[in-house]
């Protein structure tokens, strides 16, 4: 089992996303075990973008992601960091596949509506950003028995 961040940016919620893309989620058999809303600061969008700080897109993007709440969830699934990173398409919204959420919603390479951690690595050091250990609740819902084979694990 693995665990990722997937943040809502901006723009998801301003356009009233926020179910639409955390069903796909669920619908997929993915646990939501943390969820929030906040407004990222300066400071955090610094930490969360640290390989990206440096780059020319940085200011604009920064002033994007501050600008109106996120909502961040803990996903917890089997290969959980590989499969929503594949649901999420390619980063520019006008390059991603139809039936990602990125092809399906997304006309933009800024405003792509969702991030999600793109290795164990970055999962872990993303979640301690958003969530304090207590935050994540583990469970195991009773359903899960219809979305997976008892061996597949
Ligand atoms: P991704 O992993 O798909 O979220 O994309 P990246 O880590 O490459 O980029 C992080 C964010 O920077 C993306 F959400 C899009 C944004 N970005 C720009 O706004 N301009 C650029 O030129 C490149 C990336």
């Amino acid at each position: 089992m693995q665990k990722t961040l997937v943040l809502l940016k901006p723009d998801c919620v301003e356009r009233r996303l926020i179910g639409e893309i955390i069903g796909r989620f669920e619908n997929k058999g993915l646990n939501v075990v943390a969820m929030k809303m906040l407004r990222v600061t300066p400071a955090l969008s610094k930490q969360h973008y640290a390989e990206h700080v440096s780059k020319s897109f940085y200011p604009n993007l920064e002033s994007f992601i501050t600008s109106s709440p996120i909502v961040a969830l803990a996903l917890e699934g089997l290969e959980a960091i590989r499969v929503v990173r594949d649901m999420l398409g390619a980063t520019n919204g006008l390059k991603a596949a139809p039936g990602t959420i990125r092809g399906d919603f997304s006309s933009s390479r800024q405003m792509n509506l969702v991030h999600a951690s793109d290795s164990e690595e970055s999962a872990t050091r993303e979640l301690a950003l958003y969530f304090q250990p207590s935050e994540v609740c583990e469970y195991t819902p009773t359903l899960v028995g219809s979305f997976r084979a008892s061996d597949e694990s």
